[in-house]
Parts: structure tokens; C-alpha cells; sequence
């Protein structure tokens, strides 16, 4: 857990992401079982993570326009591979960034990241605007799990033994962040491939 790793690259971050949504805009997909999530979601990179009723895929392509999801900007790239390598994880090149928004009350149940080929490459994980409670699980569903609380700027590198481990997050408590408003932003780095 790399506290506030996020903070010095704020701005760039922000801006990036508002143009990330304004090409790819956030919706709430379905899941297989044909629940609706509570969390809208976007991707940006030369992948994005998708659900519907088919089922989960990395998809080249946003199903909603036809089109290449938009290009990972530069400071996400930094961000992503720096906070890797701060951990031990050199030369993480993510090629998705699946990015999560939270308003009050969303949440996402317990899950384990395996839709991913290459499981030696770690997952970092961004943290913005208002916090969370993340839920850290073992490998069952029906673990006991840790909390944790995610702030802005958090950013969590996820790697090694607990790489297919069941983790959520709990309900979105309301509140309003002063940068970001009433929600809460997560951007997730993976290597798809
Ligand atoms: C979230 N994050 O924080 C959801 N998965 O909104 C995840 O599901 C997640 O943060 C794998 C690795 C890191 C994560
Ligand atoms: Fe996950």
C-alpha cells in the first residue's frame, strides 16, 4: 500500500481522466447472471475490461461506439510503472486501465481478477476522491476478510501469493471530496495478455 503515491501526478490524473469519459463515457454494465452493477465503469489503453450477458473479456474494442477505447495518457503510464517499481515489480507495462466510479451506495461484491493470461504481472490500483472500504479476502469466497481504507491518492500494488485473492469494496459511504465531488474514482493497471 503506497499512501498518497498519487498526489504528485493529482492534476495531470484529473485532467486525463476528464477526457478519458468524455470519449468513452462511464455506464453500468451487466454482469453474465444479468445483474446490472452498481459501479459504471470505462477503460482506456489498447484493451478494456467488459461484462455483459456472454460473459467477462478484454475487448480492443468499447462495444457501445465499435471503436478503439481511447489511448492510456502518459501520466497514467507513470504513475502505473512507477508505483509497480517501488514495489519490485520493474518494467510493468499495463496495456488496460479499468476505471471504476462510486457514487454513495455502490459497491462491489467479493470477485477474484483472473480474466487476466499472465498472472506473474501485478495489478496496481488508484485510488480518488471520496474513500472506501476495501474488503481483502483469501483464496474462498467465505474467507474471513480484512478492511481496509482507500483514500485519495492510495495506491495499491497487487502482486504475488494474493494475486487471485476474493476482495470488494463495501458500500460508498456519502460525502463530497473538494477535487472530485460525491463520488469515488479507482483506476486499475493490468496486463490483459
Ligand atoms: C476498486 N478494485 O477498488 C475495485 N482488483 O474499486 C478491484 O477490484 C481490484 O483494486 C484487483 C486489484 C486491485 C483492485
Ligand atoms: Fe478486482
Amino acid at each position: 500500500m503506497l499512501r498518497g503515491f498519487a498526489l504528485s501526478f493529482g492534476d495531470d490524473l484529473i485532467a486525463a481522466l476528464r477526457d478519458i469519459v468524455t470519449q468513452a463515457p462511464f455506464r453500468r454494465m451487466h454482469t453474465p447472471g444479468g445483474h446490472q452493477m452498481s459501479v459504471a465503469m470505462t477503460n482506456c489503453g489498447s484493451f478494456g475490461w467488459v461484462t455483459d450477458r456472454t460473459g467477462y473479456r478484454y475487448d480492443p474494442n468499447d462495444p457501445e461506439t465499435a471503436k478503439p477505447w481511447p489511448p492510456m495518457p502518459p501520466s497514467f503510464r507513470a504513475l502505473a510503472g512507477q508505483a509497480a517499481a517501488e514495489i519490485g515489480f520493474g518494467g510493468f507495462a499495463p496495456e488496460v486501465c479499468l476505471i471504476n466510479r462510486y457514487v454513495p451506495g455502490a459497491r462491489m461484491s467479493l470477485h477474484q481478477d483472473k480474466d487476466e493470461l499472465d498472472l506473474g504481472a501485478p495489478i496496481v490500483s488508484v485510488s480518488l476522491g471520496l474513500p472506501a472500504i476495501f474488503l481483502f479476502g483469501g483464496m474462498k469466497r467465505s474467507d474471513k476478510t480484512q478492511r481496509f481504507r482507500l483514500e485519495h491518492g492510495d495506491v495499491a500494488v497487487w502482486g504475488g501469493p494474493a494475486r487471485l485473492a476474493f476482495h470488494g469494496v463495501a458500500p460508498l459511504a456519502d460525502g463530497e471530496h473538494p477535487l472530485m465531488g460525491r463520488q469515488r474514482i479507482n483506476l486499475t493497471f493490468r496486463k490483459a495478455r
